[in-house]
C-alpha cells in the first residue's frame, strides 16, 4: 500500500481484517492529515462499521440538526436529511479513528517510507532504491499518485474556477449568538454571496468545541482567494461571523483550487488505485473521502474473494462494478462547482444524495432489484 491517507488506512484495514499481511507506506515523516474538518456519509460510515471503528467515530462527532443554506443572509432551505447518516467530525478525527483501526487489525504503517513506482507484474520500489514485491499493490498516494504516474495511466485533469480556504476554530457559539440571536449556530451553514461579488462561507461544526469553516473564492479574486485571509473584506460580507473569521485570520492558511481527475483505468494488472489517486473530485458533496473509503472497502472484498493468479482480472471486474458510481459523484460534484447550484438550497436531493445512500458493505447492491 502506497499512502497512509483516508484511502490506504481504510484498504489496509479492511485487508488485515480480511486476513491479508499488509504494509501501509507513508511518504511523510509523521503520520497526520491535512486540512480541517469533514462530514461523512452513510457509504463510508457503513464501511467504518465493518472495520470496527463506529464506536471511537461517534465519540467527537456529530450530526448537526440540518444543512442549512443562505443567499445574502437569507434562508433557501434547511435540510434536515431525515432517514440520511451523517456525521460531522475534524479530519483528525477522522484519521486517528481509521489509524486505530488500521493498528488494531495488525496492519504495519511505515512513515517517512516512499514508494517510486510499481509493475504492473507486483514489483514496488522505493525512492530510497530499496525494492519489493506483493500479491496485491495499492496506489492510494493522492492526487499527484507516484505509483500511477509510474504506471503512465492516461489521466484527464479539469480545473474549476473556484476554490477554497478551510480552518478550524473554536466555536464561539455564544458570540455568534450575540450577534443573531434567532440562531441556534449548530446547523450546517452553507452562507453564499454571489452578487456584486462570488465569497462563501460553509460553518460546518464539527463537535461541543470545534467549528469548520470553509471560505470559498473565485481563484481569479486575488483579495478573496489570499491567504492568509483578508480579515476586512469577509467580515465586511460575513459580519455575523465575525467571531470566527477572527480566529482563522490567525492561522497562514492554504488556498486549494478544485479539481477533478479522471483516469483511462483504475488498474493494471497487480496494481489497483484508489482515492484521489483514481479520482479527486471537487468538494461540493463532500464525498471525495467517502468516494475513497467506499472503493476501498469494495476494493479489499473483490481482492480477497479471488486468488493471487486471478487478481488482474478480479480488479478490472471490481472496477467495472464499482467505478459508474464514483463517475457520477465526481460529475454531480463538479457540476455543482461549475454552476454554483448549491446556493439555490434543496442541495442534497435527487442525483446529489445517490453516493451518500449507497451501502458498499451490502453483498446484494449489485443484483437486479425486481
Ligand atoms: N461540503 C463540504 C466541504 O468541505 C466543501 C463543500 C461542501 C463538507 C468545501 O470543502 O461545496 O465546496 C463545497
Amino acid at each position: 500500500m502506497s499512502g497512509g491517507g483516508f484511502a490506504g488506512l481504510t484498504a489496509a484495514t479492511a485487508l488485515a481484517r480480511m486476513g491479508w499481511s499488509v504494509r501501509v507506506h507513508e511518504r511523510a515523516p509523521e503520520l497526520r492529515t491535512e486540512g480541517a474538518g469533514i462530514v461523512v456519509w452513510n457509504n463510508s460510515l457503513q464501511v467504518i462499521d465493518k472495520l470496527g471503528a463506529t464506536h471511537d467515530l461517534m465519540s467527537r462527532s456529530m450530526t448537526p440538526p440540518a444543512y442549512e443554506t443562505r443567499m445574502n443572509n437569507v434562508i433557501q432551505s434547511q435540510e434536515t436529511l431525515d432517514g440520511i447518516s451523517w456525521r460531522t467530525m475534524t479530519r483528525s478525527h477522522l484519521f486517528e479513528t481509521l489509524l486505530c483501526a488500521a493498528r488494531e487489525a495488525g496492519v504495519q504503517v511505515l512513515a517517512g517510507s516512499e514508494v517510486a513506482g510499481a509493475t504492473p507484474d507486483g514489483k514496488i520500489s522505493f525512492t530510497n532504491g530499496d525494492t519489493a514485491e506483493a500479491d496485491l499493490i495499492i496506489g492510494a498516494d493522492g492526487v499527484g499518485s507516484a505509483v500511477r504516474d509510474s504506471l503512465e495511466i492516461p489521466l484527464k485533469r479539469e480545473r474549476s474556477r473556484d476554490g477554497i480556504t478551510r480552518f478550524l476554530v473554536p466555536r464561539r457559539k455564544a458570540e455568534l449568538q450575540a450577534l443573531e440571536p434567532d440562531t441556534e449556530w449548530d446547523n450546517v451553514i452553507d452562507f453564499w454571496n454571489l452578487d456584486p461579488r462570488v465569497l462563501r462561507v460553509l460553518y460546518t461544526p464539527a463537535n461541543e468545541d470545534e467549528l469548520y469553516i470553509a471560505l470559498m473564492s473565485p481563484a481569479a479574486d486575488a483579495d478573496g482567494s489570499r491567504v492568509p485571509i483578508d480579515l476586512d473584506l469577509w467580515t465586511a460580507v460575513f459580519p455575523q461571523l465575525a467571531p470566527v473569521l477572527a480566529d482563522a485570520a490567525k492561522t497562514p492558511g492554504k488556498y486549494y483550487g478544485y479539481q477533478t481527475t479522471r483516469l483511462e483505468s483504475w488498474t493494471d494488472g497487480k496494481v489497483a488505485l484508489i482515492g484521489d489517486a483514481a479520482h479527486a473530485m471537487c468538494p461540493a458533496l463532500a464525498q471525495g473521502a467517502g468516494a475513497a473509503m467506499q472503493n476501498a472497502w469494495t476494493l479489499a472484498v473483490a481482492a480477497t474473494a479471488a486468488g493471487a493468479a486471478e487478481m488482474p482480472e478480479a480488479l478490472k471486474e471490481w472496477e467495472r462494478l464499482e467505478r459508474p458510481f464514483t463517475d457520477r459523484v465526481q460529475d454531480r460534484s463538479q457540476q455543482y462547482a461549475d454552476t454554483r447550484a448549491m446556493s439555490q438550497g434543496n442541495q442534497f436531493v435527487g442525483d446529489s444524495i445517490e453516493t451518500a445512500l449507497y451501502n458498499p458493505t451490502d453483498p446484494n447492491r449489485h443484483t437486479v432489484k425486481a
